[in-house]
């Protein structure tokens, strides 16, 4: 797996340049969620899939920009879901955006995600590797990601990132975010899923809520690219993730494209959701 993180540090000191210099302009394409494209979008896209094609153990690629998966070598061993640029409509407000990847092994359920990564590109640009744990790479001035740290989640946290329209929110997911608080926990929301989850897991725990609401029955995040990887990070760093009754990766999506309600945390947040969801 490491050839796939070393292609993922080369483009994530591309696509660096690429958001810092670039056209934040949109397209004129809509991707099959039917997100109108900004040009950052594609390009990011392009280029990942540039050195993917270098990495001869990567058998097949699924990229949120695409329609559909496109096979790179017949005999490669992983399937790589990705989001080349995740929030990019926030680098023209000048925040934090990212890239996210799961690796998985003979196909895109939750079961079979082995890996996950994801790049910030913020004020610092720095990836996070999940393997058998979960270590903090930072790109240094000579071009080159050094390891900075592992990172662990606290069994309980002080951030809550409360993701969605409030107006559409249940009645009792909003008991349960004002109960939470009323706690003393902090409000921490930029509208990047990758900065949002960054801070939670860095600032050692809380947690990050995308539930369904009226306008988004089934959530708004999608499995394969964004929410199974981020579900691996987060166990693996001694957190949960789950879609407010069961485990994120049990799931099993029927479409490359597929969403989930989904919520990421340390556990005692995660338990507190289990509790009012079971009631529902
Ligand atoms: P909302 C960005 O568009 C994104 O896909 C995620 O990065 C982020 O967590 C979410 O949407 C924000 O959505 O509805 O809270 O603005």
């Amino acid at each position: 797996m490491k050839e796939i993180i070393d292609a993922i540090s080369v483009a994530a000191a591309r696509i660096k340049k690429v958001i810092e210099f670039g056209d934040t302009g949109y397209s004129e394409h809509v991707n099959k969620t039917g997100d109108t494209q900004l040009k950052l979008d594609i390009a990011s896209d392009l280029i990942i899939e540039e050195e993917f094609k270098k990495v001869s153990s990567i058998k097949s690629i699924i990229s949120e920009e695409k329609e559909e998966s496109k096979l790179l070598h017949e005999n490669g061993s992983y399937i790589i879901g990705y989001d080349p640029l995740d929030g990019s409509s926030l680098v023209d407000v000048n925040l934090a955006v990212g890239s996210i990847f799961g690796i998985y092994k003979n196909g895109t359920e939750g079961s079979d995600i082995v890996g996950a990564a994801y790049v910030v590109y913020g004020p610092r640009t720095e990836i996070v590797v999940a393997k058998d744990d979960v270590r903090l790479y930072r790109l240094s001035e000579n071009g080159e990601f050094r390891e900075i740290k592992t990172i662990k989640l606290n069994r309980k946290g002080k951030l809550n990132a409360t993701g969605a329209t409030q107006k559409g929110w249940s009645a009792y997911h909003k008991k349960l975010i004002d109960e939470i608080f009323a706690d003393g926990y902090r409000l921490r929301y930029s509208g990047g899923m990758v900065p949002d989850l960054h801070q939670i897991l860095l600032k050692g725990g809380g947690l990050f809520s995308y539930p369904a609401t009226t306008d988004t029955p089934k959530g708004k995040l999608r499995l394969v690219f964004e929410v199974f990887p981020f579900a691996f990070v987060f166990e693996k760093a001694f957190g949960a993730a789950i879609d407010g009754k069961k485990r994120i990766l049990e799931l099993k999506p029927s479409h490359i494209h597929d969403t989930s309600p989904c919520f990421f945390g340390s556990n005692e947040e995660i338990k507190r959701v289990l509790d009012e969801y079971a009631k529902h």
